[in-house]
Formats: C-alpha cells, structure tokens, sequence
C-alpha cells in the first residue's frame, strides 16, 4: 500500500452522492383510499430506511423541481401535457374517475398533477447535477414512475416519462454539457414501453430493458418488449430488449445478462452518462414481480454499471411494490453509490436455462451492431444452468465463511472482492455434471433438513389428519386420484394445533389431478384482517416439508437438492406474512412464512400474489369445490373438534361463494 493511501482513499470513499425526495410527491393517491400497490408509502418507507441508516447527511440533499412544460413537450405532445396539467383541477372533479378508468392502469386524484410535475423535473433536477459534476451520481426517490408514459398517453402507473424526459433534457438543451451519448438501464420488471418508443431513432440513447416477457403476456403484455425489438434507422441497435420466458429470474440470471449483453455492449457504447430506470420489483418478495434480485444482486448490478461514463450515473425509480424490498434494495445502491463498503452477500448458483436462450438469442440479434457479442457462447458455461422451475439453495457453508472474512477487508478491496463473487463465470471450470453433483448432495441435505422443525399450516383438504398423513406416509384416501408417495421420512407429525389466522380462504381453478372436476383451496395471505381461516399446523421437519412441496406441486419430481432450504426459510422468515416461491411448476409453488409459535417457524403453500391477483381480476375461475373435496375439508374441522358438521358446511360454503 502507498504512502498516503489512507487519506486518499478517505476522501474518495465519500464520493458526492445527490439525493433528492419531497414528500409532496405523496399527494397521488387514489381517490378513496383505496389500496393500491403504487401507492404514497412506497416513497416513504425508502427515505426512512434511508434515515434509518444515516443516509441522507452522507449525501448531497437536492430539492424537488417541477418540470417545465417545454422540457416535458420533447416526448409528450401537448394534449397530454393539457390531460397532467389539469386533472387534480376543481373542474375535472367529476371527470377524473372517470378518465382515469379509460386508462390502463391509472388512478388520479387531486394530487397528481403536482407529483407528476415533480416526478419529471427532480427526474431533470438530479440528472443535470450530474451532468455538471456537482456531484458524482445521483438518486430520486419519486412517484409516480414513468417507463409505461406513452407520448399521448398514461398507463401503467404512469403519467409523465420522467427517465425519458430527463435524457431529452440534456441532450436537446444542455449541449455545452457534453453529454452526446445517454445508456438507460431500465431494470424494472416490466418493459419499459414508453421509453423504447421515445427513443426508437435515436442513436443518442441506447436503451436497455430487461424485463419479465413470457412471450408478450406479462405487462404492459404486448411483442413490444421482445428482443427483436432493435431500433429502427440510425436508431437500429440502440435498442436491447432482454425478455425473460418465466417468472422466478434472480441475481444469477441478471448477473449473466450484465456480463453477457449489457456491459460489453457499454464499453462498446460508451456513454457520457448512464440513467437506470431502476424499479425494484424485480426484487426478490414483490408481490408484482414474481422474480428474485435480492438487495446484493442490484448493489453488484449498479456497481459494474459504475464503471462506465465515468461513474456519471443516476438512479430514478419507477416501480416496486413490496416495502421491505424496495427499501433494502435502495439502500443497498445508495450504499454502493458512496462507495464505502465491499459488496457481500451471495446469490444462487446458476442462470436458467431459458436465460441462457435468451442471452444467446439477444447476442445474435444485436451482434450486427455490437461486434463485443459476435462470439457464441462456450457451452461449458451455458451448460452451467438451474434445473427448470427448482429453487437453487445458496451454496456450501465454506462460501459462507469465506464472505464472513470478506467483510473484515476495506473498501479498496472493493473491485477484486466483486471479481471474485461474479466475473466470468466464464472461468469456472467443469468439474462435474449437476446431477452427479445433486446425487452426492442429496443424503447431506435430507440428514441437515432433517433437523429442522416447522410448523406445516394447513387450510385445504390437508386439515383432514388421514388425508394429510398420505403425504406423509404414503397412500390414497377416498376421493384421491392416486395414491401418494409420501415422504422419505415417515415420521407422523411431532404436535398438531388449531389456530384461526386473519387471511382468506378462496376455492379457485376447475379441475384438479387429486380431486378431479372442482376448486382447490387456496389462502390468500395478503388480504385483510376481518378474513378468519382455520388452519391446521402440523409440526413437522423441513425435510417432510419439502416432499409435501413437491406432492402438491408436481408429482413425480425428482428432488436432487431442496425445494426450500434452509437458506430460504431464513430469507422467508423476515416478516409475516412474507412468500417466496420455490423453482417449480405448480398451484402450491408459493411458500409463506406466517410467523411462529413456541419459536418454530409457520409455514404455508398457496399460489403465487399474481395468481391471487389473476382470481381477482378474473383471469383465473373461482370454482367452488367438489363434494367429495369440500366434505374432506368438513371431516378435518370436524375431528379437529373446530365446528360442528352444519358449521364446517357453512364455512365452506362462504369461502366459496364470496368474491375475492
Ligand atoms: N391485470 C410499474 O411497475 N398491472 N408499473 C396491471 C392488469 C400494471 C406496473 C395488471 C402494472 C404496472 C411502473
Ligand atoms: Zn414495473
């Protein structure tokens, strides 16, 4: 180490970090209170976590602007810019719902005017601050978002583009700010729509969106956010799309792309600054998103990104929808923007394989444009994948230790830590093939889950003892299609107890392979307090637990390593109630924590939150359950000694008639 080094690196381990938030950007709200994922407190809880960890005295404190209207013009047109301005005006009182309701997926109220105007020009506020080097990076914490602002058009939560008309911003009326090239990195879950169209010819602005696709079926649900969307004229690949197939993507998977696609393709680029669209929900817990980044994941994400445009890099938000998500992964960036401390934390293994298709289709799409990505990939490293639809556990405990020591070094170990944790995955040799890997793994597994107690809730057929213990021990009762295999441990549940929980009972999806013809039941965890559902908790261990996962999910799945580990129940554990779901195709995929008793952990399996949202939309039938199913439900009440025979009926009965 240099002479001098400790003061050198003091001074530059503050970098000057903007960060701006006003709480008038809380006045949006829907009209009646009623709930709504995008909704006042996101923001709220952001800048509190940030509080909480001393955050904003660290940093350079900017004030909020209203956008001009001429600045919001370069990507609006004017009828729209008319629509924003005057919405939360006296005369639009009576219009407004109805207004909103011809929009999709947009509320307005009183106050949206004002947090729009303030969305779009602390969006400009912060931008132009680092453009001008009055400080190094920035951060807004604002609302609403604005990837899904069409030029005409509000949708997705979103009124004004603040991202889009941030970048016009600097490249039409700074230009003695040289800022000529802008990379935006829109990490929301969702495509970013708007932005892609506003900058669609122009080669000033490369965008980047990497978000859940499904093949045109996830929001905003159209072929717009598909890879072969490249940019049209001088335009032409200065547009990257990178759609995922399904659901369930985390840090491995974007960690990839980063590698693979978006920081070649960087370097390549560039660019004179760098606007990440930065939604978090993608965020591992969010109830919209159904993916996996976990705080660690962005802070490394954010922290490549850092070493391009010479650190010149701003954070706006546009979505995420779970509190605890949004809030941890906004401090885990912020932290990384200040620079003062190495990044920790592991992520699982591997990619997907569907993310591997992806990456590579992308690559050749773009490989015309971008000479970085001409080469196929080696196949020992696509070979190095997830298992389709499992939950990949956090490795070996050695890692583990290792990261523990880790967290002693200083930040200047910064860079080779993250090297270390990330690079090429290209210079991982095979040693072994994952199933030859999984099969020594599965003993090990099974001995240490084995050891763990939890308590299984049940609130479905599985309240009834004779029927849950087909899972347990093996065997078919009346009514069952089949028998059922039953866990490799035999062992009847250690304690059973009754509780009633304040979540809703729901019967959904017209058949069945248990039960034939009729709903299912399914708890729906995040709905409100005057609910009340009788659950039966079944203390079992996390090993039973698994081989119940996978009965009620995809029977006859080989499980080479854990559905639901212990890393997992760890993460679960958080918060109540709070889900995660396993790598599996199925109904039940969805676990949820629902706090403890005696200490031991209360665990769940229902459908996913966009399931949930998906009966409530009326995308997925609400179906009342069969007789033979509804009367295993009664039986279970019944000889739990819950309700009598007539009550368990009408219990049953309310759960499936009332709508969600
Ligand atoms: N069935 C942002 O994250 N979902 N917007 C509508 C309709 C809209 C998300 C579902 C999701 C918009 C900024
Ligand atoms: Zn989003």
């Amino acid at each position: 180490m240099e002479v001098g080094d400790g003061v050198d690196s003091e001074s530059k381990s503050q970098r000057r970090v903007g960060l701006l938030y006003d709480e008038r950007m809380c006045k949006h709200s829907t009209p009646d209170g009623e709930p709504h994922p995008e909704n006042p407190d996101r923001i709220k809880v952001i800048w509190n976590k940030l509080q909480a960890a001393s955050i904003p005295q660290r940093c350079v404190l900017l004030d909020a602007k209203e956008a001009e209207d001429k600045h919001i013009l370069a990507v609006h047109s004017q009828n729209h810019v008319n629509l924003i301005k005057n919405i939360s005006s006296k005369q639009f009182d009576s219009r407004r719902n109805r207004i909103a309701s011809k929009l999709n997926s947009i509320y307005l109220n009183e106050g949206s005017s004002e947090a729009a105007y303030l969305a779009a020009g602390s969006a400009i506020e912060v931008t132009e601050r680092v453009a001008k080097g009055e400080v190094d990076s920035a951060v807004a914490i604002i609302r609403p978002p604005g990837h899904h602002a069409e030029e005409d058009e509000a949708m997705g939560f979103c009124l004004f583009n603040n991202v889009a008309i941030a970048a016009s911003y600097l490249l039409n009326e700074k230009p003695e700010l040289l800022i000529k090239k802008i990379l935006i990195v829109d990490w929301d879950v969702h495509h970013g729509n708007a932005t892609q169209k506003m900058f669609w010819k122009d080669p000033r602005v490369l965008f980047f969106s990497v978000h859940r696709h499904e093949f045109g079926t996830f929001y905003p649900a159209t072929d717009d956010g598909f890879y072969t969307m490249i940019g049209e004229g001088p335009g032409s690949g200065y547009n990257i799309n990178v759609p995922w197939e399904n659901s369930q993507c985390g840090d491995a998977d974007y960690f990839a792309v980063w590698e693979h696609i978006l920081l070649p393709v960087t370097k390549e680029f560039n660019p004179d600054l760098i606007i990440v669209s930065a939604g978090f929900d993608a965020a591992i817990g969010d109830p919209l998103g159904g993916c996996r980044i976990t705080p660690h994941g962005y802070s490394v994400m954010l922290k490549k990104l850092m070493n391009f445009a010479d650190g010149k890099i701003v954070l706006a938000l546009e979505g995420g929808y779970n509190f605890e998500s949004i809030a941890k992964s906004m401090l885990a960036c912020v932290e990384v923007l200040l620079e003062d401390k190495p990044i920790l934390g592991s992520s699982v293994a591997y990619p997907f394989e569907s993310t591997w298709r992806v990456i590579q289709a992308v690559r050749k799409k773009l490989s015309a444009y971008w000479p970085s990505l001409a080469d196929e990939l080696p196949e020992e490293l696509t070979n190095r994948k997830a298992p389709p639809a499992v939950y990949v556990p956090n490795s070996s405990s050695d890692s583990e230790a290792e990261e523990d020591d880790e967290s002693q070094k200083v930040s200047e170990h910064l860079e080779e830590v993250l090297q270390d944790i990330i690079e090429p995955l290209s210079k991982l040799k095979v040693a072994e093939s994952n199933q030859d890997h999984a099969a020594c793994n599965s003993n090990t597994w099974r001995s240490e889950l084995s050891k763990v107690d939890i308590w299984y809730a049940a609130f479905g057929s599985n309240l009834w003892l004779k029927r849950l213990l087909c899972y347990i021990e093996g065997g078919q009762v009346d009514g069952l299609q089949k028998p059922c295999v039953g866990s490799v441990d035999k062992t009847s549940p250690k304690e059973i107890m009754w509780k009633t929980f304040p979540y809703r009972l729901f019967f959904g999806r017209e058949f069945s392979l248990s039960w034939g013809p009729g709903g299912v039941a399914f708890l729906d965890p995040e709905s409100n307090s005057q609910d009340k559902t009788y659950i039966c908790l079944y203390r079992i261990t996390l090993e039973q637990f698994n081989d119940l996962l996978v009965q009620e999910n995809h029977e006859g799945y080989v499980m080479s390593s854990p559905l639901f580990d212990l890393t997992a129940l760890n993460s679960v554990t958080v918060e109540e109630p709070h889900s995660l779901q396993v790598r599996l195709e199925g109904w039940y995929r969805n676990v949820v924590y629902l706090g403890k008793e005696h200490d031991i952990p209360i665990l769940t399996m229902t459908c996913t939150p966009s399931e949930i949202e998906g009966f409530k939309s009326g995308e997925h039938a609400l179906c009342a359950p069969a007789i033979n199913y509804a009367n295993m439900i009664v039986r279970g009440l019944v000889e739990g000694k819950q309700l009598s025979q007539e009550e368990a009926m009408a219990y049953i009965q309310e759960a499936s008639t009332k709508g969600l």
